[in-house]
Parts: C-alpha cells; sequence; structure tokens
C-alpha cells in the first residue's frame, strides 16, 4: 500500500543464483569430491551474484537495444557494421572473465572441468540476453580445434578462444545454414576455391548467429576433396576492421533472441583455412554440434530454473482470495510440478557434464563415450521441449502480468521458444538417436548402464518404481526391434522413442538420488506420473 492506501504489488526479486538453487548444491555435494567443490564454490558463488546482479541490467539493456546493420557509411562506402549495445558488449567481457568458456579447457579441475563449465554457464545463461549462443560456437570451435586442429590452428586461435582476458578474447561463429537448407546440409553450395595455395570462400549462408564474432567455423564444397565439404575456418574482419570479403544482406527480425546479431551474409572471396581431413566437413562440424547441443540443454534447465526462481518468489509475496499464492494448494502443487521437471532435467545434464568432461581428459571407457554420443541428441531434444513447456506455465503463474512486456517474463518464453529448433530440431535429433543406434552397441550399453543403477535401487519403497523403469526400457526396446524390418514405422516414432528414453533414464538417476539419501522421493514420484515410456 502506498500513503494513499492505493495497492502496489512487489515485484519478484531475484537472490543469488548459486546460493539459492538447492537442486544444484545437493547435487554437487552428492558427486563432487569435497576438495573440487571448497575449491569452485567461491566463484560459482561469485557468479551467482552477478546473475542477480550487475548481469541483469546488461541483459534488459542488450535485449532493449538490438543490434543494427549499418550497410554504407555516410559517403556510400560499404561497410557492412552491427553495431551492439553496451549491455551485450558488458556480457562478452562477463563471459571472458568469468572463463565460462575457459573453465572447460583449463581442465583444473581435471574431469570435473566440464562438469564446473556447465554450471558456470547455467548460472550465466539466464541473465545473459542470449550471449551464450556465440559462447556455445566458441567452444565447439575450441573443442573442434583441439580435435582436428594443426599446430598452426591451434597456436593462432586456441589462446583467444580460451581467454579471460576480455580484450583478448574472440568469440566464433558456426555458419552451416544455406537457404537450401539448416537440417539438411548436403544441399551447400558455398564454394572453396584455391588461389594461390590458400583458399577463398564464395556462397551465401542463411543463418549466421553472433555475426559481430571475429571467427566462424564454416562448410564448404572442396576442390581437393571431389567437391565434398570440407570443414573451413576464417576471420570475419581483417587488420583494420574490415569485413574479408563479406557482405551482410541483412539482420534476421526473429521472435526471441533479439540482442543476437543474426544475418544472411555473402561470402565473396573469404580467406579461409581447412580444419581436419579434407571431404568430412560434416563428420568433423558434428563436434561442434555435439558442445553447441549441450549448451542448449544446459540452457533449458537454467530457463526453467530462473522461471521456477521468480515464480516461487512471486508465490511468497503475491496475495489472492485472503492469502498467499504458495499457500493455495492448488498454486503449490503446479510449482511443485515443476520442479520435479527441473530437477529431473538438472540430473540429466549434469550427467552430460561429467561424461563429456571424462571424454576430454581422456578418463572415459568405451561405455562412457556411447552413452555420451546417444544421451546428447536425447537431452538436447527433451529439456529443449520442456523449457517452453516449464516456462509458459511460470508465465501463468503471475496472471496477467506474465504476459507484461516490461516485467521481464515475455523474453524468457520468446528466447526459450528457439530451444528446441536451432541446433537441430527435434525430429532431426530424434532421427540422430537412431543414426546412433544403427550405427554402435548403444542400445546394449543404455540398458546394461540402467539395469547397474537399477541393481543400486534397495529401499522397498522404490521397488515400485523399479518395476516402472526396467518396463519402459523394455518397451522401449521391444519397440526398437519391432520396427528392426520398417523403416518408415521407426522413422515416425523416433520422437516416441527419444522422449522414452529421456524420461525412463533421467528416473534412474532421479531413484539413485533418492536411494542415497538425498533427493525427496516426492519428486522422483512426480517424474515418474509421466508415462514413462511413450512408444
Ligand atoms: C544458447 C544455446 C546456444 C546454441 C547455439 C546456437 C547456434 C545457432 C546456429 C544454428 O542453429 S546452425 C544450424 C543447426 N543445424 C543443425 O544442427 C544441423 C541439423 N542436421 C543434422 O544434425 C544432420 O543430422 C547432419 C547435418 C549432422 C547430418 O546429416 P547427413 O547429411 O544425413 O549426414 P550423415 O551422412 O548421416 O553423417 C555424416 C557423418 O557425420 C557421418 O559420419 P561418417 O562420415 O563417419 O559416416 C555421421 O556419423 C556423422 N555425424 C552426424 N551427426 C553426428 C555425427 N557424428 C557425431 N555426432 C553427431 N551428432
Amino acid at each position: 500500500m502506498n500513503d494513499a492506501g492505493e495497492f502496489f504489488q512487489d515485484a519478484p526479486v531475484l537472490g543469488n543464483q548459486y546460493r539459492g538453487d538447492a537442486a544444484l548444491q545437493a547435487w554437487l555435494k552428492a558427486y563432487l569430491p569435497a576438495e573440487i567443490l571448497k575449491q569452485i564454490t567461491p566463484g560459482l558463488d561469485r557468479l551467482g551474484a552477478r546473475a542477480a546482479g550487475d548481469m541483469l541490467a546488461m541483459a534488459a539493456d542488450a535485449d532493449a537495444h538490438p543490434p543494427q546493420h549499418v550497410p554504407y557509411d555516410p559517403w556510400g562506402r560499404r561497410i557492412d557494421r552491427i553495431d551492439t549495445t553496451w549491455g551485450w558488449q558488458a556480457l562478452r567481457r562477463v563471459a571472458a572473465e568469468e572463463g565460462i568458456v575457459a573453465t572447460a579447457y583449463e581442465r583444473r579441475e581435471a574431469a570435473w572441468s566440464r562438469l564446473h563449465q556447465f554450471v558456470r554457464l547455467y548460472l550465466y545463461h539466464p541473465s545473459a540476453a542470449m550471449a551464450s549462443c556465440p559462447l556455445a560456437m566458441t567452444d565447439g570451435a575450441a573443442r573442434v580445434l583441439e580435435v582436428f586442429g594443426d599446430q598452426l590452428l591451434k597456436q593462432r586461435y586456441l589462446p583467444r578462444l580460451l581467454s579471460r582476458d576480455p580484450a583478448a578474447f574472440w568469440t566464433s561463429g558456426q555458419w552451416m545454414t544455406e537457404r537450401s537448407g539448416g537440417s539438411d546440409v548436403s544441399g551447400t553450395s558455398t564454394t572453396a576455391l584455391l588461389e594461390k595455395g590458400a583458399f577463398r570462400l564464395h556462397g551465401t549462408k542463411w543463418f549466421t548467429s553472433a555475426t559481430d564474432s571475429q571467427l566462424a567455423v564454416t562448410l564448404a564444397r572442396d576442390p581437393e576433396a571431389g567437391d565434398k565439404l570440407s570443414l573451413f575456418l576464417l576471420e570475419l574482419r581483417d587488420a583494420e576492421g574490415r569485413l574479408n570479403g563479406i557482405f551482410v544482406h541483412r539482420l534476421k527480425d526473429k521472435l526471441g533472441t533479439r540482442a543476437l546479431p543474426t544475418a544472411e551474409l555473402t561470402l565473396a572471396g573469404t580467406p579461409a583455412l581447412r580444419i581436419g581431413e579434407p571431404g568430412h566437413g560434416v563428420r568433423n562440424i558434428a563436434t561442434v554440434l555435439n558442445i553447441t547441443r549441450l549448451y542448449n540443454a544446459v540452457c533449458a534447465v537454467s530457463y526453467m530454473r530462473r522461471g521456477l526462481a521468480l515464480a516461487e518468489d512471486y508465490a511468497r509475496k503475491r496475495r489472492a482470495f485472503g492469502k498467499l499464492l504458495s499457500e493455495h494448494p492448488l498454486h503449490r502443487e503446479t510449482l511443485a510440478e515443476l520442479h520435479a521437471e527441473f530437477v529431473g532435467a538438472l540430473h540429466l545434464v549434469l550427467h552430460l557434464g561429467v561424461l563429456l568432461g571424462r571424454e576430454e581428459t581422456a578418463a572415459a571407457g568405451t561405455a562412457d563415450r556411447i552413452l555420451l554420443r546417444l544421451l546428447t541428441p536425447v537431452a538436447k531434444l527433451f529439456t529443449g521441449k520442456q523449457s517452453i513447456a516449464v516456462v509458459s506455465e511460470v508465465l501463468e503463474c503471475f496472471g496477467g502480468q506474465g504476459y507484461i512486456e516490461d516485467t521481464g517474463l515475455p523474453v524468457l518464453l520468446r528466447d526459450c521458444q528457439v530451444l528446441s529448433i536451432w541446433e537441430g530440431t527435434t525430429n532431426v535429433l530424434s532421427l540422430d538417436v537412431l543414426r546412433v543406434l544403427d550405427h554402435s552397441q548403444a542400445l546394449e550399453v543404455l540398458v546394461a548402464d540402467v539395469d547397474n543403477r537399477l541393481a543400486r535401487l534397495q529401499l522397498p519403497e522404490l521397488a515400485p518404481t523399479r518395476d516402472r523403469i526396467r518396463q519402459a526400457l523394455q518397451a522401449s526396446r521391444n519397440w526398437f526391434d519391432a520396427t528392426a524390418g520398417s523403416p518408415t514405422e521407426r522413422e515416425a516414432g523416433a520422437r516416441r522413442f527419444a522422449f522414452s528414453l529421456a524420461r525412463s533414464y533421467t528416473a534412474v538417476l532421479l531413484a539413485g538420488a533418492v536411494q542415497d539419501g538425498w533427493l525427496e522421493g516426492d519428486i522422483l514420484q512426480r517424474w515418474c506420473r509421466a508415462p514413462l515410456a511413450q512408444v
């Protein structure tokens, strides 16, 4: 109430996003070696404070002032400048200072470094107006250089991509999509021509996210590989800051991710360096995709957490029908359902952080590597859809205010809507799951892993859940075997199959935490209310 007795609602307020996250802290305490947790906690605490502090103004500025394309200078010269505002640039500086990419490659925590990096990204992303998109591609480019790059490429570019100094830090784009397709890149028409022993690229790219980056990885037809696709790295600008034979046509007018400069552009003789084996461009760029897909999953979970942090705070201060929202059984129930979805997704992506960390430090066994390959598309497609549903429901928790732009709530929904589209749509990723199973023993490895985890569930109250998970996995396996002779039926069911794997595998992760006494059984019960097998 103000002095005149009029009512004004208090806005939801965010606290330190690390300290307030009991689900994250419980997971880290359960799995991380105590010494490592002790080491990294002050940094997480600081980032948790920034995510609820200085970063919020940066994100609000970046979102309110989308990038502008300036095609010509006042005298008519073509310049194709992309102007971004203070907030966007500040978020990039924070990313360097906080090592949002570097943490994974410095490997201070050995095999746990990637997990540590996932947690930092999770804290950073929902306060970063999609500045994590260029970071995802930067990380993917760093990984592809680490795996396939020669010494020259590594020495020249890795220190830039992994720098913690904002002045030295470079980001990279990943330009796959042409007008002919973003899912099916076989129609790529960009060509690499050899001129005086060096490659120059010619062609038009239809979606180039983060066009303010310094580098990009892209596909082009390679004359040294019978015009098959190879992977190339290019610098966007020369030493004077002029674009290297690149013409920007326009910036995209998008539903969300408005702070992110996404352009249509033409490469007209842009110098480029080939990465990896000639003619294996798609396979090589898949290394980038696997990283960006995991970023996508981490970001999806972080949106769920952000939405819930706001909705839970609001429920403790908003009154209706004589009591707080948090005292209404149906509202409490709604929040508890959303919370269970979030916790399940959190356990799934952090588990993937562990697997990826092992792979990147040569600590992964064969089963770890196969599981990582299989669960990466599963987690991306599942959490992308989940985040849209959860954030949409979160907006409803605010009534009409959830629909009002300057509350900062609608942007969450607009931005997370992209997570099921870019980096592989739900259907493309469902087919990728089939691709993995067709080319490896991945289903057997998954079943063996789940069986091991089920065998640990000794609490009598977990017996029904154990049986349900076992049955769900068996149903998925039966479906997969039964469709062996019918590619049409298998393809048509691919999405339901992938969802079944996601629900069942996450259920067994949650059940393990209940068995070990650090997760409430209620969360597992709620997770298992949805059908585990959808085939
Ligand atoms: C906040 C979050 C930030 C997120 C970043 C936002 C950036 C935004 C920019 C974009 O959105 S870029 C557009 C995104 N596009 C995609 O994600 C591509 C979607 N399409 C696919 O994923 C297709 O499956 C793919 C192009 C990868 C392959 O299709 P094809 O042409 O049918 O390829 P094929 O013949 O099945 O595979 C070629 C090789 O790659 C094979 O290896 P081999 O040559 O050894 O046989 C495959 O096994 C391998 N491969 C394919 N996908 C792989 C993979 N290997 C490892 N991992 C994968 N995921």
